[in-house]
C-alpha cells in the first residue's frame, strides 16, 4: 500500500456531470449498469475511473463497444485511452453482493440489500471517479424480485415504477442535487415504514419514513421523534432547511460505522436508530437522538456543502460533531452533556493524540482513508470548531456560517474556505488558529499565580507545549482561548480589570476570556483591593480548549471551587482535579486499603458536603457526576507508564472505603430516586435514574462484607427484577455480574439472555456485560462467547460488543501478565482481517498502545504486533496501523 499526500492533491480532469444507473438485483450477481455523461476539462483524453472487484461486462462510448485495445482495467483502474472532449459512457458490470463481507459497496445484511460508500466504496459498485469532488446527478433505476426485495429505495424522489414481463418490478429515482458518489445509497428488502410529516420554516411538506424490519417496527418512535426536533433545531439555529421532498432512515444490522448520511437516504446501525424501553438504555436513547441529529445535520454541512478531498474530513464531522453536541446540550442539561464530552475527549481522544497512531485532525498523508474515522477527526474537531464559535461570539458565528453554507453551495471544499469566512466575518486574522488543524498532539498549559497584596494585582503566567508526536516536532504555540473568572477566598466572583501592555485597563465583568498566542504569557489584574489573600482563578471555564491544564492548587482551593464556582463544567473539574491528586499518590505507594481520614481528608470532606445537600438537590445529573470518581481509562492517561493493577486496586479500594463511610446516606439517596413514574427518556428521569445507579454501585461496592452482603445482594436483585426499562435493569444486572462471588450474576445473566436472546441488540448487551467482568478469568469467559450460538465475528455490533469491550474496558483481564489477552486479541484480528479489514484495523489499537506499559507487557504487546505484521494478505488498513505501531 502507497501513502497518499495532501500536498499531491489536483483538481479531477474530468465532469461526471450526470450518472444514470440501473441495478439489476441478485444476491450473488447483480448487474449494475451506468451511463455517465463525461466531459473533459482540460487537454487530457486519458480518462482513469476507479473500480473494484468488478466483473466487466461491457463498455460503450457513445453507444460504440469499445475494443480491447481501447481500454485497460487493472489494480482497481480503468483507464480508457483517446476519449473525445463529451460522451456518453455506457458501462456494465456485474458485483456479487452476498460475499461482500467487507460491509463497503453493495453488500447484504440478512436478507437486505444496502450500501455504504464513504469514503470509497461506489467503486465496489460501479466505474467512477471515485473522489469527493467529483459532483454528478443521479438517476437510480431499481429492479428486483418483488418476493424478496418489495421495497425498493435509493437518494432523491421517486419518479416512475412499474413491472417487467418477467415479474420483476422496479422503481427509478432521482437525485436534483449533484453530490459526490460516496453519498450514493440504495437499499431493496422487506421492510416497513414508520412515517410521519414535517412542515419546513418556508411552509414546504416533508415526508418523513422510517424504514425497518416487522420485528422493529414497535422502536422507531423515538428516531422519528429525534428527527423531527433536529430540523427545527436545524431551523432555529442555523437557520438552515431541508431540501428535497422526502427523507428517508434505514436500520440495517450489519454495519461498520454507526450511521450514514446519503442525500435523502439515510443507513443506520440499527444501534443507532432503533429504541425501546424494555431493551434500551437511556445512553442508548441519547445516543439515537445525537446520532440522527449528526447525520440530519450533514445534509448542509457535508452534503449541500461536501469536502475537497479525504484530507478535509474534519471540515464535515468535526463541524457536526460540534452542531449535534449543540443540539445535545439543548435537549438535555447542557452542563452535564458538556462533562460527557471532555470525559470522553481526555481519556480517549488525548490518548490516541499520545500514541503511534496519532495525526493531526486535517492529516497531511494517510494509507487508508477508512482508518482516519477517528476521535481526532471527530472530537478534537468538534473542539475546533467550538473555540471558533467562542472567539467570534454567537451572533458573527452564525454570520460566518450562512457565509459559508451560502458561499459554497452545491462545492466541495477544504478548511480553508470555512476558516476564511470566519476571517471575514469577524474581521480576525486566524492564520496561527490555524495550526490546531495541522498540529497533532495535545497541548499542555502550566499556569502559575502571582499575588501581590502590595498592588492589590493578580498576575497569571502561562506557559504552552505541544509534545512531538510522530513525523512531527518543533510544535509552534497555539492560540489557545481561556474562559476564566477569579473568586476571592470565600468563593465570590472578582470583577476582572485587566492591564493592557499599553497600560491601559480592560473590564472584563465577571469572566473573560485570555487569548494565549505565545510559548510564554502573562496575565494581569488589578484592582483586588478588597481581597486578603489570593484569588483562586477559574481556568477554562466550559473546557475552552482541548489542552492539558495545569494550576497549583491547594486542595482547599479545589474545595473552594467545587462548591461555588459559577460554572458546572469547572465545579466538576476541580472535584476531578481533588480526585486525581488524592488518589494518585495512593496509586504509587500501591496502597491496598484506603483509611478516609488519614490518606484522604478533603476528598472526605468534599464526598461529605456533596451527600449533606443531597437530599435538597434539584439537579440530579450534575450530583450524580460530581460524586463518580475518575474513570480507569482517565487515571491511566495522567501516567507515562500505567499501572494497570495499582490504579485498578485503589480506585475500588476508594470506592470500597466511601461505600462504607457513607453507607446510610447511598442507601438514602438510592431510595429517594425511587420514582413510580412510567418509564420516559426523558432528561429529569435520566438525571435520576443516573444518580441512583450511582448509589448502586457504591452499595454494591461492599458486596464482600459479611454485615452488609445480603442487603446489598437483595436491593440489587429486587432492581433486576423489578425494574420496567433497560437503563435500571442493565445497571443492576452488570453489578450482580461483576460481584466479587460470579455466582450473583449467574440467574439473572441466564434470565436476560433467555428473555432476549431473539432480539441482536440486546444481546450485544448481554456479551459487554460478560466481557467487562473485572478479573483475569473474564478471558476464559470471553473465549467461550465467542461459540455462543448469539455470537457472530460477521456483525462489527457483536464484535464490539465482546471483543472490543474486552480489550477496551478490561484492563485488568486485557493486561494480565501472562500476554494471553494480547494473544487472543490478536487472533481476533488475524481472522477479521480475512473479510472485515475495516473493524479489524478498529480492534488492533489496544495493541498498539504498548508504550504505555511496563517491559514485559510491551514485549508481550509488541510480539502480538509482530505476529499480526507477518500475516500474509494483510489489508493496508491493518498494515497501516500496525505499521505505525511499530515503528
Ligand atoms: N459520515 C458518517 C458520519 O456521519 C460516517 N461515515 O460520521
Ligand atoms: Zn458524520
Amino acid at each position: 500500500a502507497q501513502a497518499i499526500y495532501l500536498r499531491n492533491y489536483q483538481a479531477p480532469e474530468f465532469a461526471l456531470d450526470a450518472i444514470d444507473l440501473t441495478f439489476e438485483l441478485d444476491p450473488q450477481a447483480t448487474k449494475v449498469s451506468a451511463e455517465i455523461q463525461v466531459r473533459a476539462l482540460g487537454e487530457n483524453r486519458c480518462l482513469v475511473l476507479d473500480g473494484q472487484d468488478l466483473t466487466l461486462l461491457s463498455l460503450a462510448i457513445d453507444g460504440r463497444p469499445l475494443d480491447a485495445d481501447e481500454y485497460q482495467y487493472q489494480n482497481d483502474q480503468l483507464t480508457l485511452l483517446n476519449v473525445p472532449s463529451a460522451f456518453c459512457l455506457s458501462t456494465q458490470v456485474e458485483i456479487n453482493p452476498q460475499a461482500n463481507s467487507a460491509l463497503e459497496g453493495l453488500y447484504l445484511s440478512n436478507a437486505l440489500y444496502c450500501t455504504q460508500c464513504e469514503a470509497e466504496g461506489f467503486r465496489r459498485i460501479s466505474f467512477f471517479l471515485d473522489r469527493p469532488d467529483v459532483l454528478s446527478r443521479f438517476t437510480t433505476k431499481l429492479i428486483a424480485d418483488p418476493q424478496h426485495a418489495p421495497i425498493l429505495l435509493a437518494n432523491g424522489n421517486p419518479i416512475a415504477q412499474g413491472t417487467l414481463a418477467d415479474g420483476r418490478h422496479w422503481v427509478q429515482w432521482q437525485d436534483p442535487f449533484p453530490k459526490p458518489c460516496y453519498l450514493f445509497a440504495l437499499v431493496a428488502g422487506d421492510l416497513v415504514c414508520i412515517q410521519d410529516t414535517f412542515v419546513t420554516q418556508s411552509g414546504r411538506s416533508v415526508d418523513l419514513q422510517i424504514w425497518v424490519e416487522a420485528e422493529n417496527q414497535h422502536k422507531c418512535a423515538h428516531a422519528m421523534r429525534s428527527l423531527k426536533a433536529a430540523m427545527r433545531w436545524d431551523e432555529e439555529v442555523y437557520g438552515r432547511e431541508y431540501d428535497l421532498d422526502i427523507y428517508m432512515i434505514v436500520a440495517v444490522n450489519d454495519f461498520n460505522m454507526g450511521a450514514m448520511e446519503n442525500k435523502g437516504l439515510n443507513i443506520f446501525n440499527s444501534a443507532c436508530a432503533l429504541a425501546d424501553p424494555q431493551t434500551t438504555t437511556d445512553l442508548g436513547f441519547q445516543r439515537v437522538e445525537s446520532v440522527i441529529a449528526h447525520e440530519y445535520f450533514h445534509n448542509w454541512s457535508g452534503n449541500r456543502v461536501t469536502c475537497r478531498d479525504w484530507f478535509q474530513l474534519s471540515l464535515k464531522e468535526g463541524f457536526t460533531v460540534y452542531r449535534d453536541q449543540a443540539f445535545s446540550a439543548d435537549m438535555n442539561f447542557a452542563g452535564v452533556q458538556r462533562i460527557e464530552e471532555v470525559t470522553m475527549l481526555r481519556s480517549a481522544q488525548f490518548a490516541e493524540d499520545a500514541s503511534p497512531t496519532a495525526h493531526p485532525v486535517r492529516p497531511d498523508h494517510y494509507m487508508e482513508i477508512n482508518n482516519f474515522y477517528t476521535l481526532t477527526v471527530y472530537e478534537k474537531g468538534a473542539e475546533i470548531v467550538r473555540m471558533l464559535a467562542n472567539l467570534l461570539g454567537p451572533q458573527a458565528f452564525r454570520q460566518a456560517c450562512d457565509l459559508y453554507f451560502t458561499r459554497f453551495d452545491g462545492q466541495a471544499v477544504t478548511v480553508e474556505d470555512f476558516v476564511a469566512c470566519m476571517e471575514e466575518i469577524s474581521q480576525r486574522d486566524l492564520s496561527q488558529f490555524m495550526r490546531w488543524y495541522h498540529q497533532a498532539g495535545t497541548p499542555h498549559v502550566q499556569v502559575q499565580g502571582q499575588y501581590c497584596p502590595q498592588t492589590a494585582s493578580y498576575r497569571l503566567d502561562f506557559q504552552q507545549a505541544t509534545p512531538d508526536t510522530p513525523g512531527q516536532t518543533n510544535k509552534q504555540p497555539l492560540l489557545i482561548p481561556i474562559t476564566m473568572g477569579l473568586l476571592d477566598a470565600q468563593g465570590r466572583p472578582l470583577p476582572l480589570k485587566l492591564k493592557l501592555a499599553s497600560g491601559e485597563i480592560q473590564a472584563l465583568g465577571l469572566q473573560g476570556v485570555l487569548e494565549l498566542t505565545q510559548a510564554q504569557q502573562s496575565f494581569e489584574f488589578i484592582g483586588l483591593e478588597e481581597l486578603t489573600e489570593a484569588p483562586i482563578p477559574s481556568l477554562l471555564r466550559g473546557f475552552s480548549a482541548p489542552v492539558k491544564l495545569s494550576f497549583p492548587y491547594t486542595p482547599t482551593q479545589l474545595a473552594t471551587l467545587m462548591a461555588q464556582d459559577t460554572d458546572a463544567f469547572n465545579r466538576w473539574d476541580a472535584g476531578q482535579r481533588l480526585a486525581l491528586d488524592t488518589l494518585m499518590p495512593l496509586i504509587d505507594a500501591q496502597v491496598t486499603q484506603i483509611d478516609l481520614a488519614q490518606d484522604a481528608p478533603m476528598l472526605l470532606e468534599a464526598y461529605r458536603a456533596l451527600l449533606t445537600e443531597a437530599e435538597h438537590t434539584q439537579d440530579q445529573a450534575m450530583l450524580a457526576s460530581m460524586l463518580r470518581l475518575p474513570s480507569f481509562a482517565y487515571l491511566a492517561e495522567q501516567y507515562a507508564c500505567i499501572p494497570v493493577e495499582a490504579i485498578e486496586q485503589v480506585r475500588q479500594a476508594m470506592r470500597f472505603a466511601l461505600a462504607r463511610t457513607f453507607y446510610p446516606q447511598w442507601k438514602a439517596l438510592y431510595q429517594a430516586q425511587i420514582s413510580q413514574q412510567a418509564y420516559a427518556p426523558e432528561a429529569t428521569q435520566i438525571a435520576q435514574r443516573s444518580l441512583k445507579n450511582l448509589c448502586l454501585d457504591y452499595l454494591l461496592a461492599l458486596a464482600a462484607v459479611p454485615e452488609y452482603q445480603q442487603e446489598v445482594y437483595q436491593i440489587a436483585l429486587t432492581q433486576w427484577r423489578t425494574s420496567d426499562n433497560m437503563t435500571d435493569a442493565r445497571a443492576a444486572l452488570t453489578l450482580l455480574a461483576h460481584a466479587p462471588d460470579a455466582s450473583w450474576g449467574r440467574d439473572p445473566l441466564a434470565e436476560f439472555a433467555q428473555r432476549w436472546q431473539q432480539d441482536a441488540l440486546t444481546m450485544d448487551q448481554w456479551f459487554s456485560i460478560q466481557a467487562t467482568r473485572p478479573y483475569a478469568d473474564t478471558l476464559q469467559q470471553v473465549q467461550n462467547l465467542l461459540q455462543h450460538p448469539n455470537f457472530s465475528l460477521k456483525n462489527p455490533n457483536k464484535v464490539r460488543a465482546l471483543i472490543g469491550a474486552f480489550a477496551q474496558q478490561n484492563p485488568l483481564a486485557f493486561h494480565q501478565i501472562s500476554g494471553a489477552g494480547y494473544a487472543w486479541l490478536a487472533d481476533q484480528v488475524i481472522e477479521l482481517n480475512g473479510f472485515n479489514p475495516q473493524i479489524a484495523a478498529r480492534l488492533v489499537i489496544p495493541l498498539t498502545r504498548w508504550q504505555r506499559y511496563q517491559d514485559t507487557r510491551q514485549t508481550l504487546m509488541r510480539a502480538q504486533l509482530e505476529r499480526i505484521q507477518a500475516q500474509a494478505n494483510l489489508s493496508a488498513d491493518v498494515y497501516e496501523i500496525v505499521t505505525k505501531a511499530l515503528q
